[in-house]
């Protein structure tokens, strides 16, 4: 974790508490010297009233839970720095942190959105991806997602989107999903909905890593500049580690083998001080262009298409220090739309509008109060002086008199301030009182045929096979009907290719599609050439040859993966040849080859005829090959591949030989090419082997 000190790190410093080399008090710093034993009347008898240290110890763990988030309730976060690359955006806005260059704190919190707390990371869902930063002119929170437009145009239909995705009333089924009935019932009678859902039925709904995921403040925003000018302003965040997804079959069985994926993967990249990475690009439109676009700028549930205003990279954030305690910091984290800072505005975006009335109301009842943003986490480390007193929680001692403005005993303080302070967009308003949607809001498909459109191949079979999977769980077939008739309005293919695995009809063809395509949109489409950041497992048992693997594990290391050793139990490898014992980083029986984006198999007659009698080793081989991932093997390793079923043809030398991602060399121990590593991790560089045909192979 990085010793990089910051202002919120010397902050948080005041707060902290490291136990070590106390002993054990009550609440009120009185010494206890048993606390495994009630205070009876007689050593079979009743507990006593007056045992002060028992009834504190279970009243407080009574009070322990407070209300999880009711959306995005499961997530992970970190602490690192945001830095403007220059001051570009100073002729925009007044928002010292964009400009500055300065490393500005902040706190990332990465979620679900539809699971509880104790859900399963891996699930097909959108990922939230909120940000505070520390500034010094006030904390500002971009509260975004990993995908960039919404389900909804105006927050009042927010509380029914929710209920129809959450699991269902009677039964509170199913978890974290939106594969059942209500959800579809809702999205097919709100046809808005149907461009956030094709985002949601890609593989971008099931991120690799929190990592490797973009975040998007999704809604039109307004920066702000010295003169009071307001320019339209998109937010984005792209991963370095480029944006990768798992595959679905992949998704359910991780749920099951490590339901933290996604939070372990932060965590543990952290620690190993591999530090995730995003750059902040923001597009940018002249208040004068805000009627240059085929949709409205300020209807959340469309983008503005990349080829057609570019996006500009204005800075970078990097996650270098994990928190110290979950709760006091990744739960009680409170961020709200509203939180802005002089030079960043709003717009009239209904969603938007809702959002900055939800945030704050809901942290009251979540944090207890009004006196949560002085929960250690969400103090900003600028100067806060404001006149509110009390309430439940409050940490402050305020000295004086007064706590009203205006006054003179106090001396006039805290007085109002004459610069750097928050000035409002002062933006001309007319309009008639009116409960009606704008019909600049109404077109709902051709940024969802715009999305199917600038799919590859693979990622559309991927969005055809999602929906196949989440409407055939719906059980009621009128749903279904209903939504492969919207889909027919965005393309017909993709509705026919959907109906015929759903068992409805295929609507009449008369959709139409109108062409356009927008590449950014593709994640395929852009390919990331860098391994970095991918786990590989390497299976081996006693009789493995031990340098060839460290050889390996070295080269890998060096590219920023890692790799472990996986075997059939703990302890240490005995070498097959020369070579030192080795010792196994995981025993086999505890991992799965669903958490790893490769396997090796290492050569060693000895072990690889262990592995071939371990149904999990072979297993796990085949796995790997269905989930299209690089698979590798060298020396006798070539003989778990062969038993594993894996088809492709495998090297007949030691000149290392990649057939549909199988990279293999018959060399072993001291002679193993460096080519083998290199081959390999080109492999890991393009993700998964997209084009490997697997339908047949059973795992
Ligand atoms: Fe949220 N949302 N939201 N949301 N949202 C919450 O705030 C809400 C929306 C997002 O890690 C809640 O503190 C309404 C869009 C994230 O702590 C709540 C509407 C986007 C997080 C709330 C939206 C988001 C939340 C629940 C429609 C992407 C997690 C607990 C008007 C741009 C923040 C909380 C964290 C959390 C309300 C729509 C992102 C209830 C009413 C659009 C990342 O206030």
């Amino acid at each position: 974790m990085s010793d990089r000190d910051d202002a919120k790190h010397e902050q948080l410093e005041r707060f902290r508490s490291d136990h070590r080399d106390a002993v054990l008090t009550t609440q009120q710093g009185v010494r206890v010297g048993h606390t495994d034993d009630s205070l009876t009347a007689g050593t079979r008898g009743p507990t006593l009233l007056e045992d002060f240290h028992a009834r504190e110890k279970i009243t407080h763990f009574d009070h322990e839970r407070i209300p999880e988030r009711v959306v995005h309730a499961r997530g992970a976060g970190a602490y690192g720095y945001f830095e403007a690359y220059d001051d570009t955006l100073s002729a925009h806005t007044t928002a010292e942190f964009l400009t500055s260059g300065e490393k500005i704190p902040v706190f990332v919190r990465f979620s679900t959105v539809a699971g509880s707390r104790g859900s399963a990371d891996t699930v097909r869902d959108v990922r939230g991806f909120a940000t505070k930063f520390y500034t010094r002119q006030g904390n500002y929170d971009l509260v975004g997602n990993n995908m960039p437009v919404f389900f909804i145009q105006d927050g009042i239909k927010f509380p029914d989107f929710v209920h129809a995705v959450k699991p269902e009333p009677p039964n509170e089924i199913p978890q974290a999903q939106s594969a059942h009935d209500t959800f579809w019932d809702f999205v097919s009678l709100q046809p808005e909905s149907l461009h956030m859902v094709m985002w949601l039925m890609s593989d971008r709904a099931l991120p690799r890593s929190y990592r490797m995921m973009q975040g998007f403040g999704v809604h039109t925003f307004r920066l702000v500049n010295a003169e009071g000018r307001g320019t339209f302003v998109k937010f984005h965040w792209k991963p370095v580690l480029g944006t990768h997804s798992l595959i679905w079959d992949e998704c359910q069985k991780i749920a099951g083998k490590d339901p933290d994926f996604n939070r372990r993967d932060l965590w543990d990249a952290i620690e190993s001080g591999q530090y995730p990475e995003w750059e902040l690009g923001v597009q940018l439109v002249a208040e004068d262009a805000e009627h240059d676009f085929d949709f409205d700028l300020l209807d959340p549930t469309k983008i503005i298409p990349e080829e057609q205003v570019p996006v500009q990279p204005v800075g970078r954030m990097v996650l270098d220090r994990n928190p110290d305690n979950f709760f006091a910091e990744t739960e009680q984290i409170a961020f709200h739309t509203a939180n802005v800072v002089p030079g960043i505005d709003f717009t009239n975006d209904p969603l938007l509008q809702a959002r900055n009335f939800s945030y704050l109301d809901t942290q009251l009842i979540r944090l207890g109060g009004p006196n949560f943003a002085q929960l250690p986490v969400n103090r900003p480390i600028a100067d806060v002086a404001t006149d509110q007193r009390d309430g439940y929680g409050q940490q402050t001692v305020h000295k004086g008199q007064t706590s009203y403005f205006r006054n003179s005993l106090g001396g006039g303080c805290p007085a109002i301030a004459d610069r750097g302070v928050f000035r409002h967009y002062t933006e001309a308003v007319d309009g008639r009182k009116i409960r009606e949607r704008s019909p600049s809001f109404k077109d709902f498909y051709s940024q969802a045929t715009l999305f199917w459109n600038s799919m590859t191949d693979v990622e559309r079979q991927h969005i055809v096979a999602a929906f196949r999977f989440e409407l055939g769980k719906v059980t009621d077939r009128s749903i279904r009907a209903r939504t492969v008739e919207h889909l027919g309005r965005i393309d017909n293919d993709l509705a026919a290719r959907v109906a015929a695995g759903i068992g409805v009809e295929a609507p009449d063809g008369a959709g139409g599609n109108h062409g356009r395509r927008s590449p950014a949109l593709s994640q395929l489409g852009q390919p990331n050439l860098s391994p970095s950041g991918r786990k590989v497992a390497v299976l081996a048992a006693d009789g493995v040859d031990t340098i060839g693997i460290r050889s390996l594990v070295e080269q890998l290391g060096a590219a920023e993966v890692v790799a472990e050793v996986l075997a059939p139990s703990d302890g240490e490898l005995a070498p097959g040849g020369a070579g030192d014992p080795l010792p196994a980083d995981r025993q086999l029986s505890t991992m799965a080859s669903v958490l790893y984006d490769a396997v090796v198999v290492a050569c060693g007659p000895d072990s690889v005829e262990r592995l071939r009698a371990d149904g999990m080793a072979v297993h796990f081989v085949a796995e790997a090959y269905k989930h299209l991932k690089p698979v590798a093997a060298f020396g006798t390793g070539l003989d778990l591949l062969r038993q594993a079923g894996v088809p492709d043809e495998l090297a007949e030398s030691t000149e290392p030989f990649v057939a549909g991602g199988v990279v293999t060399t018959t060399a072993a121990a001291d002679e193993l090419p460096d080519a083998f590593a290199a081959h390999l991790l080109t492999q890991l560089a393009g993700h998964r082997v997209w084009h490997r045909d697997t339908e047949a192979i059973p795992a």
